[in-house]
């Protein structure tokens, strides 16, 4: 049987390299052979039918976690589980359809101020920021309130970096107020840009700051649902379920080549290239950033950091700390110390925050 290369595999599943390395991360699809030297992938035409089932099991929006857990059962046995996941499905979505309905009514009937959240979240939140072991200053910022949490870090010497990554936050705090969630991610997009162009301003006046840039990494709550605006090679993770997600990408050379297959993960620690950035609030330039609309959910976990972290840590020690770790001080602390005891290269800066359920007094809405 002829393998294919991940490339073909790739269109004749209708899926993403990018998809297709992720479910080989995640243990749902794995080449049938990977080349030793090059670390190229290759698949069978057999597991076209696998691809195409994981393909389906996400569109249906089923958790990673829960595919993992299906993936290599008979069919049967899948059919069985995928049944007993849309009754849960189903049953969530009445539950909410009762809710949207019950706040139409109460909001078209009084006309209040009250938020169009759809379920009663508080966000716990810590942050914490060190320059690390070799550096002389610190070029991170960072933000952290109940509503936003944002990381910034600074670039372009001397003093530059510092004042770039302090003026794209400050640029940020009106994001810190109570936002619809249908406007978060016109907002977000309209901080993002306002923040672009006051660098622009401030290096137009001050010639020393030409060179100024900075990553920028920040969501934004309202309800129960999170904004997230990112450029740069700062991070955002998930843990929900025990489980870590990066949900950024980077806008590195390194990870352009990885997307591209041109480089293995073991290769990126090691690439010469590896801090350069292809993307980043800039004073010189206009580049667009990521945005993402998210649905957020108790017990939740989140963490923003500047690459001081992650240059030292991998995702499994990240997560380690995050699992383990009792409040989101806690685990702020504990990241920072990873990252110093990973030798501290670079400024390390961290904000990690826990979707909770409001406590019952405080809940605006009694759904009985
Ligand atoms: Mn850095």
């Amino acid at each position: 049987m002829a393998s294919m290369t991940s490339g073909e595999f790739a269109r004749a599943s209708r899926l993403s390299p990018k998809a297709l390395r992720l479910y080989d991360e995640l243990g749902l699809l794995s080449p049938a052979e990977v080349d030793p030297v090059t670390g190229y992938r290759r698949y069978a035409p057999a597991q076209l039918e696998q691809a195409r089932l994981v393909a389906w099991l996400r569109r249906l929006g089923m958790p990673l976690a829960r595919i993992q857990s299906v993936t290599g059962m008979p069919r049967a046995a899948v059919a069985a589980d995928l049944a007993e996941y849309w009754r849960q499905v189903e049953a969530e979505m009445s539950a909410r359809r009762d809710l949207a309905a019950f706040l139409i009514g109460y909001l078209s009937g009084r006309g209040t101020s009250m938020s169009a959240n759809n379920e009663q979240l508080v966000i716990r939140y810590s942050v914490r920021s060190d320059v690390g072991l070799q550096r002389d200053v610190n070029e991170d910022s960072a933000y952290a309130s109940t509503r936003l949490l944002a990381v910034a870090d600074g670039m372009g010497g001397h003093a530059a970096g510092e004042v770039a990554s302090t003026a794209v936050i400050d640029a940020l705090r009106p994001l810190d107020t109570e936002i619809p969630a249908g406007e978060l991610l016109d907002a977000l997009d309209h901080a993002v840009r306002t923040a672009g162009s006051k660098l622009r301003h401030m290096a137009a006046s001050d010639p020393s700051l030409a060179g100024m840039g900075t990553t920028l990494t920040a969501l934004v709550v309202s309800g129960s649902h999170l904004g997230l605006v990112h450029i740069g090679d700062s991070r955002a993770y998930l843990l929900r379920d025990g489980e870590l997600y990066q949900i950024t990408h980077d806008h590195t050379m390194v990870q352009s080549l990885l997307d591209d297959g041109k480089i293995t993960p073991a290769e990126v620690a090691s690439h010469p290239q590896r801090s350069l950035i292809l993307r980043a609030l800039v004073a010189n330039r206009d580049y667009d950033a990521d945005l993402q609309l998210r649905e957020i959910q108790a017990r939740d976990r989140y963490l923003v950091c500047s690459d001081g972290l992650h240059e030292v840590a991998d995702a499994d020690a990240i997560a380690a700390v995050l699992r383990l770790a009792a409040d989101p001080d806690r685990a702020a602390k504990d990241l920072i110390a990873l990252a110093i005891a990973g030798g501290g290269p670079d400024n390390v800066t961290c904000v990690v925050a826990d979707v909770e359920p409001a406590p019952v007094s405080a809940t605006a809405i009694d759904r009985d």
